[in-house]
Parts: structure tokens; C-alpha cells; sequence
């Protein structure tokens, strides 16, 4: 098996239909009956759909130990495909909704993570990820807390969302408060919008990564530009696809985004909506086994581990 490793997963995503029903149960909560489709799979169609499914899935979430079988749950399953590394997005805001603080969710995540490390050996970090439609007010406020109540498994800072609510520039001082402090920072772009979104991404803030930005593909000066940067595509091809972003695997840029020099990675991003796995998105990337390989070294040195935790994993 060839040694995996991932920057692009979404904590919440990550909960496959078993455990989203298995945690409600205990929790004494019902589901929304329009989460399944008729195969048993998460309901979507389209993004909107998969923000509205992600939502009813986190209905499911009630306490701080919640949190910490789900990022155990999924590096269990990530540790036995092969992976040997995982960057989490966590973002904040759904513990916060139910009245869980941010060190007990914290903790319960470290839990989870220092669990997985000793059952598997897998080394999970966290990114912190704010929601760009709800504004950057909302993210200036949850940099504040990552930076009052540090943990060294706390990482990075990064946004999600939907793309076409605000600007990259409206988030420019919570990025640059974030980097000033030592996060690494990367933003989703160029998924839902074009080649623009990426270039005002990586002009106003301090991003070394791209969450997707596969549509840069559509610009060969921007794949120029991301290549002579050495900036990082944090590339979900089986999330691209379920999405509508491209009809196959066949039709997605990731093979000329590498012929065009453009560092790329592997990653799953909500793998149970888009029916897929890190070890799916290898298997099917159509790249051989060396190609794969240098793969999974960019995704080691393009994380926010610390230079020693690289070190042991390179
Ligand atoms: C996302 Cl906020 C959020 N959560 C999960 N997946 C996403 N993709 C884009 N934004
Ligand atoms: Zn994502």
C-alpha cells in the first residue's frame, strides 16, 4: 500500500450515514427524513444541496465526545487505507452552536486524535476553518480564540463556504493576524468560482495552499503563476465531480495541472457525500505509482506539521 496522506478533509464531512445515525440515537435525536436518498446515501445534487446536507448530518452532534469519535472514527478508517498523515478542517462554529466551548471541543478533538495516533499510528493535526457567508467578523473573532487558547496539534487557519458571498480582501486581517502568529493559512477557491477567485486568493492573503482551486486549469497564466510560487492545490477530484464541476474523472484538469507544474495533492474532502475515500482518490487518479508517491511527499511538505513532525513522516 502505497503511504497516503491528506490536507483536505472536513471533520463534519468526514461522518458516514452509520455513525451520523448511531450518534443521534444516543444522543435521543431524530434525523431529518430527507437526509438518505432512496440508496441509503446523503441526498445532494448540487453545492447548495451539500451545504444544506451537511447541516442535517451535524444534526446528529450533541456533545464534545461527539466530536471525538468523529475525528476517530475517520482516521481509523484513513490509517487503514494507508494514510499516514491527516489535516483536519474543524471549524468551531457548530460546537459553539450547541453550547460547547471551544477548549472542551478542543480537547475532545485532541482526544480523539492522540487515540487514533496510539491504535494506528496515524498523526492527525487541525485546521481551523471559519465560514465565509457568515462573515468576516465571524472570522476575525475565531482567530482571537485560536490564538488565546493555543494547542500544538492546532495547526492552520483556513475558510470554507460559499465562494460567492464576500471577498478574499474582507478576510485579509483575520489571515494575516493568523499567519502573524505562525498558521499556516490556505482558503477554498476557484471550486464554485473561476480563475479570478484564485488570483484575488492568492494576492490578498497570506496563502501558501488552495483549497481545490482546480479551475486555475482554465487560466494557463495562473497555473504559471501558482507553479513559480510553489503554491499548493489541495485537489478533491471525486468531490469535483459529485458536485457537477466536471462530468468524470476523465474530463478533471488534475493531469494538466501537473504537466503544468502546478504542485498538487490528493484529498477526499466530505468523503460519504461524494461516495468516496482517500484510497478511492488514489486508486482512481489514473497516475502510476511514482506519480502517486510524489503525491503524497507534496501533501507532507505542503501541511502545517511542525519541521520535525515532516521530518519523521518524509
Ligand atoms: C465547505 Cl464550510 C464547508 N464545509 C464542508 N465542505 C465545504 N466545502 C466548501 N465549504
Ligand atoms: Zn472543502
Amino acid at each position: 500500500m502505497i503511504p497516503k496522506a491528506e490536507i483536505h478533509c472536513h471533520l463534519e464531512g468526514s461522518i458516514p450515514p452509520k455513525l451520523a445515525v448511531a450518534l443521534a440515537e444516543r444522543n435521543g435525536l431524530a434525523l431529518p427524513p430527507n437526509l438518505f436518498d432512496e440508496k441509503g446515501h446523503y441526498a445532494l445534487t448540487d453545492f447548495w444541496s451539500f451545504l444544506q446536507a451537511y447541516d442535517r448530518v451535524c444534526t446528529s452532534l450533541k456533545t464534545a465526545r461527539d466530536f471525538r469519535d468523529v475525528i476517530y472514527t475517520y482516521l481509523a478508517g484513513a490509517a487503514g487505507e494507508g494514510a499516514v498523515y491527516v489535516e483536519m478542517f474543524c471549524s468551531p462554529e457548530r460546537p459553539a452552536a450547541l453550547g460547547i466551548s471551544y477548549a472542551a471541543w478542543l480537547a475532545a478533538l485532541v482526544e480523539g486524535i492522540d487515540d487514533a495516533e496510539r491504535d494506528f499510528g496515524i498523526v492527525g493535526r487541525i485546521i481551523i476553518i471559519c465560514i465565509r457567508h457568515l462573515g468576516p467578523e465571524r472570522a476575525d473573532a475565531m482567530v482571537r480564540t485560536m490564538i488565546a487558547e493555543p494547542h500544538p496539534y492546532v495547526v492552520g487557519f483556513g475558510m470554507g463556504g460559499d465562494e460567492a458571498k464576500f471577498d478574499p480582501v474582507d478576510f485579509a486581517p483575520a489571515y494575516r493576524h493568523a499567519h502573524e502568529n505562525g498558521y499556516g493559512c490556505t482558503v477554498h477557491a476557484g471550486e464554485v468560482l473561476g480563475p479570478e477567485s484564485v488570483w484575488a486568493s492568492i494576492r490578498d492573503l497570506p496563502v501558501t495552499r488552495i483549497g481545490h482551486g482546480v479551475r486555475s486549469a482554465d487560466d494557463p497564466a495562473l497555473m504559471e503563476e501558482l507553479a513559480r510560487r510553489g503554491i499548493v492545490l489541495e485537489v478533491c477530484p471525486g468531490s469535483n465531480v459529485a458536485l457537477g464541476l466536471y462530468p468524470d474523472r476523465a474530463s478533471h484538469p488534475l493531469h494538466r495541472l501537473i504537466a503544468a507544474g502546478v504542485r498538487v495533492t490528493l484529498n477526499s474532502d466530505d468523503p460519504p457525500f461524494f461516495h468516496t475515500t482517500l484510497g478511492t482518490e488514489y486508486d482512481l487518479s489514473g497516475l502510476d505509482e511514482p506519480a502517486l508517491r510524489d503525491i503524497a511527499r507534496t501533501t507532507i511538505e505542503a501541511s502545517f506539521a511542525d519541521d520535525a513532525t515532516k521530518r519523521r513522516l518524509l
